[in-house]
């Protein structure tokens, strides 16, 4: 299977993040993604760095003030004084119900917060950077269909599955997934199904496609009642307008096993079948693993073969992007599990 890297991702470093009251490292860092690209270079594969330029698409799933505060956030923290590059801006204020949307505050705090929907996404100097070039890694995974592969992985950080249209969120700035559909429907696929098999409830993807019924969003994860993003993912979110009814949500018990996953899997397949899609794009986050520190299901590494697997079963042109996926160690096997079990 063809692979993409992106080549900038190290510049996304920020140290911490909060963690019921303490500042911890962040789980999210640059040593996953250097472990999948160890991984897939053992195994033989090549890493292709990006060769296309996202920013048309991203304009078409993101607002265009969201993209010019993310671009030059950086730049905007620096200015608020000498030493600001010692430390890491955090949202400390939102805008939530009654309060006022679509008045851009000033303050740089305030618009943080406007355009995040938690403080658990450190921005760092590279961070525009290496989401950009992430995201022209996820599109160049997508131009290879066209061009008439089987399949291709996208190994990349940050994540996207959280960002919605116009804001940040657990550790994802922009959507590459939503970015590899887009970049589908503008080149010849008329219907794109997402297939999110990410721990956590793809939000981000599925609020980007909720009203249209050119994109298909389906995702298995952690229950929302009790697990991450808590305010999005349950099961009778179906879609609305154009887009009723292509969106499905299957959340599952933390601590579910991989016999009940994988049954959750058939159904999301079947959806997929019905709907009658062009191309396929799954948002692979890998946090699925027994191992995860964050993320409560417990499938094995050997699980992934048969992800892979089954995945190819569903028999489309089909676009891997790396998610989540936090057990970093291990984070390299399983991703070439899931390229191999596809393989095979
Ligand atoms: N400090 C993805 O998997 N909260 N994002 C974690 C631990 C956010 C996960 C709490 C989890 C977001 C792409
Ligand atoms: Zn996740």
């Amino acid at each position: 299977m063809i692979t993409f890297h992106n080549p900038l991702q190290h510049t996304h470093a920020p140290e911490h993040e909060f963690f019921r009251g303490e500042r911890v490292p962040c789980f999210e860092n640059p040593t996953r993604a250097a472990y999948v690209e160890a991984a897939l270079t053992a195994r033989g594969h090549v890493l292709h760095p990006p060769d296309v330029d996202c920013a048309e698409i991203l304009a078409k799933i993101h607002a265009p003030s969201y993209l010019a505060f993310l671009a030059s956030a950086w730049q905007q923290w620096l200015s608020l004084g000498e030493g600001q590059d010692r430390v890491q801006p955090f949202p400390s204020v939102w805008p939530v119900r009654t309060l006022r949307s679509d008045v851009e505050p000033d303050n740089f705090i305030a618009k943080l917060g406007l355009y995040s929907m938690d403080n658990g996404s450190p921005l760092a100097a590279g961070t525009w950077t290496a989401a950009k070039a992430g995201a022209d890694a996820a599109a160049s995974a997508a131009a290879r269909l066209a061009a008439g592969e089987r399949a291709a992985f996208c190994s990349t950080r940050p994540p996207g599955h959280h960002a919605g249209p116009d804001f940040m969120g657990g550790y994802c700035f922009l959507n590459n997934a939503a970015v590899a559909a887009q970049w589908l429907r503008d080149h010849g696929a008329a219907r794109v199904a997402v297939l999110d098999v990410d721990y956590h409830h793809g939000n981000g993807t599925q609020s980007i496609f909720y009203d249209r019924a050119d994109v298909l969003f389906v995702s298995i994860h952690g229950d929302p009642h009790t697990e991450y993003p808590f305010y999005l993912g349950h099961a009778d979110e179906t879609g609305a307008g154009l887009g009723a009814g292509c969106n499905l949500n299957l959340p599952l018990p933390a601590g579910t096993d991989a016999a009940t996953w994988f049954a959750a899997l058939e159904q999301a397949c079947a959806r997929i079948a019905a709907f009658g899609a062009d191309a396929l794009v799954v948002s692979l986050g890998l946090d699925t693993y027994e191992g995860d520190p964050i993320s409560r299901f417990r499938l094995a590494t050997t699980d992934f073969l048969r992800l892979g697997a089954r995945l190819r079963g569903v028999g489309l042109p089909t676009v891997l992007v790396l998610e989540g996926g936090y057990a970093a160690a291990a984070l390299g096997t399983n991703a070439v599990n899931v390229l191999e079990g596809f393989e095979q």
